[in-house]
């Protein structure tokens, strides 16, 4: 393939030809030798629950004819809606125990042996603590962190009732979600039950699987996802506005190099905290080095941009890319979204790649099992390991491509409702009066199937042309960012009402709010804008979009979005097209149920175009 339809950014061309000369395979590559892909996977219809199987249905079969049904009797709607809801399933887990690994890092502080972690905002715990009903007067904190640590691990498990920020919900919603049955209740029951009803002879009717599928997603979004944030605001600070840089120039060629990557900010803040300590930078200077530099990859990087300000090295189809720079002396990984590839790339340099997590190991890494207990410890040896490295680099090899694009982010709730004064009162009034049509979340990954960020800028772009403003969390935050949306001069490019309300604020028009479990943030700020108004969330002119989504996670980010009353745009189908009946619930069927549903469209113009009807639409309903 021609390289310059890879991606359009100019780090990635430069250094996929750099690859190329070095020999170095990358996603694209791999991408063109699976294609075409199983045709059956890709519909959706094969079907590998038993060893009866496994099965597959033809997309000709006649409906009682040859191929139509599984051994076990399971026609394609059946197959679909099962392997879609163990994807959601899959999805959910990922986020969900991120979050619960976080909870353990609380709890290890609260009984006092995680020294090195803290609780950094302890009025966010207060105010979080009062929120599930949490005695917090007079009482110590750590006390309160206690109970709020017992009440976030009753979120996971056998609960009965449903999860608790469904305080947060919109009464309106609840009572869809209630009538629906899909009120979410402890997380690890939905995903469990999910394994459960799609083991062979168990839900064999599609609809139904699909409501269970949202609600194990709407457990996600509502509580495993949501608790990963809460908390590591409380363990690391809620983010306030501060400015970066991004783009693979944040790689320096004059210091040690070490990009986090992953997504539980328990391991990469340990090791920023490392990275910053004199005697490490003077480590780092004794072998040559101007300093350390610590750039963020993916989600990982995403919460320490928020959070601390670290430069971010780039998305998803950049951590191959990065290495490549050869300028790059450790990647530190906790788990999720991490190609296995990197392992082969970095050993075509001199980097170190380095796993830290005892559930997410890769064959060939180095492996540190980093606990809450000895985190400090190992991020140690991690900043020895990669200074070391530095001695190995090979100056000949080194090639970074671009200069780092300004970007600010931060913007957590807090910091919008500060940044408003206190209330969402004048941002309301904006909405009202049509400066501010409405608000798109446009979200999620690459996917090499898809010219890298070409669908996640040219849907920004459009959107904020029609003066809706966009909120940006995981690798989408990179594509706005080099796209320069991230600044408040991006606000040049927006229409008249939104550049007035980005001038008037100093704000850009693209709001970065985090990584993909802070997605809760977006899932939040909809609750209260919907609670002020006295409306569900599915009335407010508010749509969301993954353009260039790829993974289980975003799958559930989307349906979680589609339960909550959001209308989403998918840049690509999941593989569901097989079953008309699943196909058609996902598109329309769901309107029906919960008041938004999916839209398909790869075309990033179209999609926009589609996204503004729908603001459009629920503004009039509105009476806008
Ligand atoms: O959780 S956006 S490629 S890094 S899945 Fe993964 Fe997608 Fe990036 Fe973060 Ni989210
Ligand atoms: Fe085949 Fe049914 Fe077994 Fe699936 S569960 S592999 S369709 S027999």
């Amino acid at each position: 393939t021609d390289i310059t339809e890879m991606s359009i950014w100019e780090d990635a061309q430069r250094m996929l030809e750099k690859a190329r000369k070095d020999g170095v395979e990358t996603a694209w590559d791999r991408l063109a030798q699976q294609t075409p892909h199983c045709r059956f996977c890709e519909l959706g219809t094969t079907c590998r629950n038993c060893v009866m199987g496994p099965c597959r249905i033809s997309a000709k079969a006649e409906p009682g004819g040859k191929l139509s049904r599984g051994v076990c009797g399971a026609d394609a709607d059946v197959i679909v809606a099962r392997n879609f809801g163990r994807f959601i399933a899959g999805g959910s887990a990922g986020h969900s125990d991120h979050g619960r690994d976080v909870i353990e890092t609380l709890e290890a502080v609260v009984e006092g042996h995680a020294a090195n972690y803290q609780i950094r905002d302890a009025a966010k715990l207060t105010r979080i603590a009062a929120e599930l009903g949490i005695a917090v007067e007079g009482r110590a904190i750590i006390d309160v962190a206690a109970d709020v640590v017992d009440a976030c691990y009753s979120d996971f498990g056998s609960r009965r009732k449903a999860v608790n920020f469904v305080s947060r919900v919109p009464a309106k919603r609840k009572e869809v979600w209630d009538k629906l049955g899909i009120t979410p209740r402890g997380v690890d029951r939905e995903i469990a039950e999910m394994m459960h009803r799609t083991h062979m002879g168990c839900d064999n009717d599609a609809p139904n699987t699909m409501l269970h599928a949202a609600r194990c997603a709407l457990s996600d979004g509502w509580a495993g996802s949501m608790i990963a944030t809460e908390l590591c605001d409380i363990l690391f600070g809620t983010p306030t506005p501060r400015k970066s840089t991004v783009n693979l120039g944040v790689i320096k060629k004059e210091t040690v190099n070490i990009l986090v990557h992953g997504h539980n900010p328990v391991v990469s803040e340990m090791i920023l905290m490392a990275a910053r300590e004199p005697e490490m930078i003077a480590l780092a200077k004794k072998a040559g080095a101007e300093g350390i530099t610590v750039a963020g990859l993916c989600c990982t990087g995403n919460e320490l941009l928020m959070r601390q300000g670290i430069p971010m090295a780039g998305n998803h189809l950049m951590t191959e890319l990065a290495i490549v720079t050869g300028a790059v002396e450790a990647v530190v990984v906790d788990y999720q979204c991490i190609m296995p590839s990197l392992v082969q790339i970095s050993a075509c340099y001199h980097t170190r790649f380095i796993d830290t997590a005892a559930k997410a190991r890769f064959t060939g890494a180095i492996h540190m099992n980093f606990t809450p207990e000895n985190a400090r410890e190992e991020a140690h040896k991690i900043l020895h390991m990669a200074i070391e490295a530095f001695a190995e680099r090979d100056p000949g090899r080194v090639d970074i491509p671009v200069e780092p694009v300004d970007i600010m982010t931060g913007f957590s709730n807090e910091a919008i409702l500060e940044a408003l004064g206190g209330s969402l009162e004048p941002l309301l009034d904006a909405v009202k009066a049509g400066t501010v049509r409405g608000f798109a979340a446009v979200v999620g990954c690459n996917n090499p199937k898809i010219k890298q960020d070409s669908a996640n800028v040219g849907i920004i772009k459009e959107l904020i042309k029609n003066d809706i403003m966009v909120l940006v969390t995981g690798c989408v935050t990179t594509a706005a960012g080099k796209a320069g949306l991230l600044m408040p001069e991006g606000a040049e490019m927006a229409g008249p009402g939104l550049r007035n309300l980005c001038g008037a604020l100093g704000i850009p028009p693209v709001l970065h709010m985090g990584s993909c479990v802070d997605n809760a943030r977006i899932l939040q700020l909809c609750a209260l804008i919907a609670n002020s108004l006295g409306v569900d969330i599915s009335d407010l002119p508010v749509v969301a979009s993954a353009p260039e989504w790829y993974s289980e996670k975003a799958a559930a980010i989307g349906l979680y979005a589609v339960a909550s009353g959001v209308y989403t745009h998918l840049g690509l189908p999941p593989n569901i097209l097989g079953s008309q009946v699943v196909t058609d619930i996902a598109l329309n069927g769901l309107e029906d149920l919960v008041g938004a549903s999916f839209v398909v469209e790869p075309d990033p113009v179209k999609a926009a175009e589609l996204l503004n009807q729908r603001v459009t639409s629920k503004r009039k309903a509105l009476g806008l």
